[in-house]
């Protein structure tokens, strides 16, 4: 068996500090370059003088909009079919916005440079709050978007909204409660950063960056710069954090290529930590309003919701071409429920673009969020205990594959198992004992639950793609004369482990070691086509594509071990490591010795190639729904507002581990996010726009020491569409713990009458929400 708890083949060069990443590429004669930033979040731009800068004996080449506009590269095509400016050359539209571009023969001189340039801005009025952004006489932004009198992108809805608002009008119990989740950044430790290479002989254009979807952005480029396809290669090398904000293409790998066909040399570029936190993908900024619908003994039976989202100066959300609120009519959660609606109305405001990052399953979060707070709110208002409320509620096992009110089929589950093991595991009863005795001291102790369910593993041709690019995934499997074997991918792991996985899959299929497998991926020369890694998309597509391409091996294999066993291949039967004769186990051959001779001099069988090597694209039948229940227990210290999470226990439900060790890093990553959103971070800004968290003093990222000791659960509910089983698990904990650490503190907050507040929770903002509210046990 090779599932199981396998040490990550990749550490081997990680914890020797021998990882290989964007910046540590470096290629004979190359220059570096530097972006000139809007100190505005809105200013028409009058002039930009270049000369000084150009004068700078060791600058090779500035550029600005005006010379992209040049080349027809001014504007760029975003994700959402939206345009996204790569320099400016009418406006700046969120602070941080790229304005010109230096190269210079080191990256000191071209710094250096950036303060000679001259920009004379027109400052604008800005539009920080989305709220206001639709007002009348609000500024607008998007100018340079023909017709465009205003600052909405698009209307979009989901479900059944007579039906749902039917059975509002008939219901017992209404409730609607207004929630932000504010605008937070996935801030990898690695910043992004590009090295372009256009060699002017061949033609041929090398781009090294942290990309998490190295196939997609070599064809963005190719549909867009109108290069050919096969002279770009695409490296994404080792990756130190991607979380989302890694996925669309930045003005400044642009730059870097432009300014490499200018200079005919190779240009580095790597952001600094506040660029970063400035103008890469943000996560978020959805403005929700929540009603739930109920019958007075607690059956919900209608959940009805309307989102503003705040997309920033462009739209440049990454989510499949017909979801521009991406999954987030998942909303519905786990909740056996007669019907939903939601409407998601898109606004432009001066900040920069992005929208779905940090983990999010193409919002989600957003949605579990909602639904989780909703549910707590009932719960409060009908008197019922929030877990008990959930139990009455949630899907039961028969009735999967289920289809939900808002279009989904949830491939499979058992919720209500998962709850109660969570339950169990962090002694519900006992502890809602001791907190009613604590209330009754006065002291603030609080038990958040959250249950959820993901759809993962995008997606199916029927239903999405990527402008226009279907979400297939391709595998290569080539197997060595000796047995070992190369496995080519298009995902791109930026911590995930794929290296160890993926092999331990092939492993598993061929019934070899998977240290026997080496995993090529992040390079377009070198794997076959697939749209990459964000959506925990990985394990349910090119995970099944690598088991599928296995299974080719195997079935090939089967041929040959049956002439080498002179029988049929009826006859043989497959014994998780050997192809064996029925009745006569000891006669079998491993994959090593039908390798060796399916590369050799063995007569093969009519219609056989020889060698064992395959190919295949796996084009997913449906998504992957992988599930969990949450449960938080917090102290809040009345005198300051300081939470502490006492406990936290997470039941997951991925189907199939392929590695357990690896799953359960990627949950206790994702449980630190989620603490780290629920109580600190927020992506600030003032009412001029300017950006408030620039950096990690002000942009807060949780340690150890605002972590408990995550204590882990699991239940196995295998996806019988994947292959090997599996559901993806890189967003679940992401996407899980925010509500239940916001249930826990708001149940904290109860004796107060507190029933909602928003994220971040911060001592100041805790304290703020009980202020003039009076104790009541
Ligand atoms: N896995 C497993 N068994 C399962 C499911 C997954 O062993 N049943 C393993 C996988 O094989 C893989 C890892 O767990 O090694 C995560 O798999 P998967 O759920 O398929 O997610 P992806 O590999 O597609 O990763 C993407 C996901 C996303 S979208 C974000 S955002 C995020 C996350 O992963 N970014 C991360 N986790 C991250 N972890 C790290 N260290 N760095 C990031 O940038
Ligand atoms: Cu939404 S962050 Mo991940 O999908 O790369």
């Amino acid at each position: 068996m090779s599932f199981g708890r396998m040490h990550r083949k990749e550490d081997a060069r990680f914890i020797r500090g021998r990882g290989r990443y964007t910046d540590d590429v470096r290629l004979p004669g190359m220059l570096y370059g530097a972006v000139i930033r809007s100190p505005h979040a809105h200013a028409r731009i009058v002039s930009v003088d270049t000369s000084a800068a150009e004068a700078h004996p060791k600058v090779r080449a500035v550029i600005t909009g005006r010379t992209l506009e040049g080349l027809g590269l001014a504007w760029m095509p975003t994700l959402s079919q939206d345009t996204q400016a790569v320099l400016a050359t009418d406006k700046v539209r969120f602070q941080g916005q790229e304005v010109a571009f230096v190269v210079a023969e080191d990256p000191y001189s071209a710094r250096d440079a950036l303060e000679l340039i001259d920009v004379e801005y027109d400052p604008l009025e800005a539009v920080v709050d989305a709220r206001r952004a639709l007002d009348e006489g609000a500024p607008v932004i998007r100018d340079d978007l023909e017709g465009r009198t205003g600052n909405h992108i698009f209307d979009w809805e989901a479900g059944d909204r007579a039906r749902t608002d039917a059975l509002f009008e008939q219901a017992e119990v209404t409730l609607a409660q207004d929630m932000l989740y504010p605008r937070v950044h996935p801030a990898p430790l690695e910043t992004c950063g590009a090295v372009a290479d256009f060699d002017k002989v061949t033609g041929k254009l090398t781009v090294w960056c942290p990309t998490q979807a190295p196939h997609a952005h070599r064809t963005l480029y190719a549909m867009v710069a109108g290069l050919p396809e096969h002279k770009i290669r695409v490296i994404s090398p080792d990756i130190g954090g991607g979380f989302g904000g890694k996925v669309g293409i930045y003005p400044g790998y642009v730059c870097a290529i432009v300014g490499s066909i200018v200079t005919g040399r190779p240009v580095k570029w790597m952001e600094d930590r506040s660029e970063n936190l400035m103008s890469t993908a943000f996560a978020r900024d959805y403005h929700m309003r929540g009603e739930i619908a109920a019958t007075r003994d607690g059956r919900i039976r209608a959940i009805r919701v309307k989102v503003l989202a705040d997309h920033g100066a462009f739209n440049g959300t990454a989510q499949p071409t017909k979801f521009p609120a991406g999954f987030f009519h998942v909303f519905s959660g786990s909740y056996d429920i007669e019907a939903a609606h939601c409407e998601v109305t898109g606004v432009y405001t001066n900040k920069a673009p992005g929208g779905v990052a940090y983990a999010c399953s193409f919002r989600v979060t957003e949605a579990v969020y909602l639904v989780e707070r909703m549910v707590d709110l009932l719960a409060a208002e009908l008197g019922l205990d929030p877990a008990e409320l959930r139990l009455r509620n949630l899907l039961r096992p028969e009735q999967f594959p289920y289809h939900s009110p808002t279009g989904w089929e949830y491939d499979s589950g058992d919720y209500p198992k998962a709850l109660r093991l969570a339950m169990d595991m962090i002694g519900y009863d006992k502890l809602r004992a001791e907190q009613a005795d604590r209330r009754s001291r006065g002291e603030l102790m609080g038990i958040g639950v959250s249950f959820f369910t993901e759809a993962v593993g995008a997606g199916p041709r029927k239903h999405m793609d990527i402008l226009g690019l279907g979400m297939a995934d391709g595998a290569e499997l080539r197997v060595h004369p000796t047995g070992k074997a190369v496995l080519r991918v298009s995902c791109q792991s930026q911590g995930q482990g794929h290296e160890t996985t993926f092999a331990q899959i092939v492993g598993q299929e061929l019934g070899i070691p998977a240290d026997d497998v080496e995993v090529v991926h992040g390079d377009t020369d070198q794997t076959p086509f697939g749209l990459g890694t964000y959506g925990s998309r990985s394990t349910p597509v090119s995970g099944a594509a690598t088991a599928l391409v296995a299974r080719k091996v195997r079935d090939r294999a089967k041929i040959v071990a049956a002439a080498m066993l002179e029988a049929s291949p009826d006859d043989l039967e497959w014994d998780g490591g050997r192809w064996s004769v029925v009745g006569d186990p000891a006669a079998g051959r491993s994959i090593a010795e039908i390798a060796l001779a399916a590369h050799g001099s063995l007569e093969l069988p009519e219609g056989v190639e020889g060698h064992l090597d395959a190919v295949t694209v796996y084009n997913p039948p449906n998504l992957t729904y992988p599930f969990g229940a949450y449960i938080c227990v917090v102290d809040v210290d009345p005198g300051t507002g300081q939470v502490k999470v006492r406990r936290f226990v997470a039941v997951d439900d991925c189907g199939v581990r392929i590695n357990p060790m690896i799953v359960e890093g990627q949950i206790h990553g994702g449980l630190a996010d989620g603490v780290g959103m629920a109580l600190m971070q927020v992506m600030a800004f003032d009412e001029d726009g300017n950006h408030l968290g620039a950096s990690f003093m002000d942009y807060l990222l949780p340690t150890a020491m605002e972590c408990p000791s995550w204590e882990l659960g699991e239940t196995v509910t295998p996806s019988p569409t994947h292959p090997i089983g599996a559901k993806g698990v890189g967003e679940s904990a992401t996407v899980g713990s925010p509500p239940a650490v916001v249930n826990a503190v708001v149940d904290a907050l109860a004796p107060y009458g507190v029933r909602h507040a928003d994220m971040p929770l911060t001592p100041a903002n805790v304290w703020r929400v009980v202020q003039g509210r009076p104790f009541r046990t």
